[in-house]
């Protein structure tokens, strides 16, 4: 009989979408970027499809505080219930402001994350378009991040699943995940992002590959500004998936910023929904073929909300394969090229990391 493909008939795509309506009051004011208005358009985009028909929603399971000291300390716990209250100020160096009740807030998209974790034990695929708050540190809020959900599930994972693949497609390096995890030899850490002098958060350079017993266990992509769907894509199927197929994940954490939109006001890279469609692919067949399917999928940034809310739309209806004929009218026109000088640039990134991790 002919090798089955990794998403035949044989295999499984039951997916639940973990949502609770607190998760809108995760906003920030003003003309603050993040907005929860992306995840309602999302929502809104999935019930006109019928895919609540197919997909199973879930409210989240909030956690106990205590569950938040996995990653971080009680100090900043603490801190963060003090600002909460005082509801003005910033968390951080002036990106992440307090607003009254984002303890509460930040707390319930974090539990999304735990839920939908416990959930892939009935489940193959599980969504938290809530979290990706892959910014936040052990001691510290960055980049309108709180709590560490993606750094959180991939250590509650790892008892349970042994080795953990967390993937990150938002246009941002993941310094926060990967910084929390850096020693972790059962925590795969892959971030594609855009990289570039002076851009946000500053780090995930090729060379960055993790310390100690995680040394081999982070692998960067930085893209320069201009990199579109096909150069992307090349790096994602030359680099990241030999990677991933390499350390054999019994679970896959999926962290989906719609920002490496070729629309994002923050970051200069140039996916379209398909380039998200193709990732999605990829990753879902990934978690076929290693993890029993087994794949939850977060959120993250995304600063035009209708292209981050179609991007998720394309991802979801992939994971969940829904009917694409549906979903026809959520997409781009067409592919977007990279710039001259990007091809250049991703083709050298290729070839570092190839060389750097063996590949
Ligand atoms: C969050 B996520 C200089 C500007 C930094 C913060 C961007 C946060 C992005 N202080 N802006 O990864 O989409
Ligand atoms: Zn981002």
């Amino acid at each position: 009989m002919a090798k089955m493909s990794a998403r035949s008939s044989s295999s499984s795509h039951r997916t639940v979408f973990v949502w609770s309506d607190e998760y809108l009051k995760y906003s920030f004011p003003g003309d603050h970027p993040f907005k929860s208005l992306r995840e309602s358009m999302l929502r809104k985009i999935l019930e006109t499809k019928g895919a609540f028909h197919e997909i199973d929603m879930r409210e989240p399971e909030v956690v106990d505080e205590s569950v938040l000291e996995t990653v971080h300390s009680r100090d900043y716990i603490e801190f963060v219930k003090r600002m909460s209250i005082r509801g003005e100020g910033y968390l951080d160096d002036f990106d992440t402001p307090a607003f009254p009740g984002i303890f509460e807030a930040a707390l319930i998209r974090v539990s999304g994350t735990v839920t939908a974790l416990k959930l892939l034990k009935q489940y193959d695929h599980a969504v938290n378009i809530g979290g990706g708050f892959h910014h936040a540190k052990r001691d510290a809020a960055s980049g309108f991040c709180v709590f560490n959900d993606v750094a959180l599930a991939a250590k509650l994972a790892e008892k349970e699943y042994g080795r953990v693949a967390v993937i990150d497609v938002d246009g941002h390096h993941g310094d926060g995940t990967q910084f929390l995890l850096y020693d972790d030899p059962n925590v795969l850490k892959v971030s594609l992002h855009m990289y570039h002098t002076n851009f946000f958060p500053g780090t995930g350079n090729y060379d960055e590959i993790g310390v100690g017993e995680g040394e081999g266990y982070t692998l960067n992509v930085p893209l320069p500004p201009g990199t579109g769907d096909d150069l992307y894509l090349k790096a994602f199927d030359e680099v990241v998936v030999p990677k991933v197929r390499q350390f054999k994940p019994n679970l896959i954490i999926f962290v989906v910023g719609g920002d490496s939109h070729f629309d994002d006001p923050l970051v200069e890279l140039r996916l379209t929904t398909l380039g998200y469609l193709e990732i999605a692919k990829r990753v879902h067949s990934l978690a076929h073929e290693f993890a029993g399917g087994k794949l939850l999928m977060t959120g993250a940034g995304g600063y035009n909300y209708d292209a981050t809310a179609r991007s998720w739309a394309a991802v979801i209806a992939e994971i969940a394969q829904l009917d694409p004929v549906e979903f026809e009218d959520i997409h781009d026109c067409c592919m977007m090229a990279s710039s001259p000088l990007a091809k250049e640039k991703v083709l050298k990134v290729i070839e570092e990391l190839k060389k750097i991790h063996g590949l």
